[in-house]
């Protein structure tokens, strides 16, 4: 192969090999409008709701007083008309429209209401994930979440593309508010961790984990996060997550480096950066050798130690270029250095989609990316003799795209 049709090849074969996205903030469909989509959704995800208060001089309460049609014409027209959209969060909402085959500059937003009015959900779930190419959809799934809970008590069929995890940050991060609501839905804990109260959070992971059928159990957590730590959220860790990941085979998914509300006023997107602590990774991964752990951390100073620490244990599996890290100079820079310390055994990309056409712009932008690395990597390899065939380009693709977390997933 030469080195231009070896580009082609893997380019090629990247965009058409399926992706399972292991991180989103979407729905199963039978959550009716918890899955969000439409333009009006677009235009007001938080990463836009903070770039357009870049501009905007109103009240904030005045912003988050107004209907989300209104809220999305004002970011409209600071972000897409009174400058051109060039951030990676504007850049999306171009691609989108582009993907749907839309002709995004004709800046008529009335239109694209109408357009996106025409659609039933079902077929424009099948239109994204057509788009997008992806064959599976990991949800952030809460039983702390009041919306959510009551949907999977009541029960409902399942479509088997979106696959559940399960969430639990007030647990790590409020356990005397999560203690109480435990206690509320009938499992004996006390805030004090006297008692059954470890046996008993245990049973409630072992519930909800039946309940959803979650591939993973899943945490976020700031900065400070440390380990071994006398914090609710280490004590809880040691003796409730870790017997209870054993028991199932489950693994825990720590996302670490999110300050929360350090601009209150932005509401979700007020949250802000920190860097972490690797060590506690470490010392977690070295303490409990019979857990599985995913980890992806927010700091991109985090980003080579986080590898190093995988390269240690077997047991870690890095995973994504998360929020703010999710740009492409940034990926790029990312997944190179990935590739570099720990080869095909990470997952470089989720999506952490919150409305659903973002399938289709996450993927589109990532794609590239992760194929140019990869070509870089083959034609390196060129130069020392090793040439990689078609199928063996497909299987390493196969494995960025998900393949390589199913398998950690499924490994004992
Ligand atoms: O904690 C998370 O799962 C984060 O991804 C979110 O809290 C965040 O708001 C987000 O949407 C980032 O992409
Ligand atoms: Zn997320």
């Amino acid at each position: 192969m030469s080195a231009n049709i070896l580009r082609t090849t893997v380019a090629e074969i990247v965009e058409k090999t399926p992706v399972f996205d292991i991180h989103t903030h979407l729905y199963d469909p039978a959550f009716g409008d918890m899955l969000l989509w439409g333009i009006d959704e677009l235009l007001t995800y938080h990463y836009l709701v903070s770039e357009a208060f870049r501009w905007m001089d109103m009240p904030y309460e005045k912003f988050w007083a107004a209907p989300k049609q209104q809220q999305a014409e004002w970011i409209w027209n600071e972000l897409f008309i009174k400058h051109s959209p060039v951030s990676e969060a504007c850049r999306g909402v171009v691609t989108v429209l582009n993907k749907l085959g839309i002709a995004a500059d004709r800046r008529d937003l009335p239109a694209l209401r109408r357009w996106f009015a025409q659609w039933k959900p079902a077929d424009y779930i099948n239109r994204c994930c057509e788009l997008a190419n992806v064959r599976k959809i990991g949800m952030t799934n809460s039983p702390f979440d009041d919306a959510e809970r009551p949907v999977w008590e009541k029960g409902f069929k399942r479509d088997p593309r979106f696959v559940a995890a399960l969430r639990i940050d007030p647990l790590l991060m409020d356990w005397p508010n999560a203690a109480k609501r435990l206690h509320g839905w009938g499992y004996t804990v006390s805030a004090d961790f006297s008692g059954q109260t470890f046996a008993e959070v245990r049973r409630f992971l072992g519930d909800w984990t039946k309940k959803i059928d979650a591939h993973y159990c899943m945490v976020s957590l700031p900065p400070e996060f440390a380990f071994p730590a006398k914090t609710d959220a280490a004590q809880i860790i040691e003796h409730a997550i870790m017997p209870h990941g054993r028991e199932h085979n489950q693994a825990f998914a720590l996302m670490i480096g999110v300050r929360r509300a350090v601009n209150p006023q932005l509401q979700l997107a007020g949250d802000s950066i920190g860097t972490a602590d690797v060590t506690a990774v470490e010392r977690l991964c070295a303490a409990f050798p019979g857990n599985k752990f995913l980890c992806t951390m927010l700091a991109r100073e985090n980003q080579h130690a986080l590898c190093i620490a995988a390269r240690k244990f077997r047991t870690l599996h890095v995973f994504g270029c998360w929020w703010f890290m999710n740009v492409p100079s940034i990926i790029e820079e990312i997944t190179r250095m990935r590739l570099e310390l720990i080869g095909l055994s990470c997952t470089p990309q989720h999506s952490d989609c919150r409305v659903l056409d973002q399938l289709t712009y996450k993927w589109a932008h990532s794609r590239p990316i992760i194929a140019k690395v990869l070509a870089d990597k083959y034609e390196d390899l060129a130069v020392g003799g090793w040439h990689p065939t078609r199928e063996e380009i497909q299987r390493d693709v196969q494995h960025l795209l998900g393949g390589a977390f199913e398998e950690f997933l499924a490994r004992n």
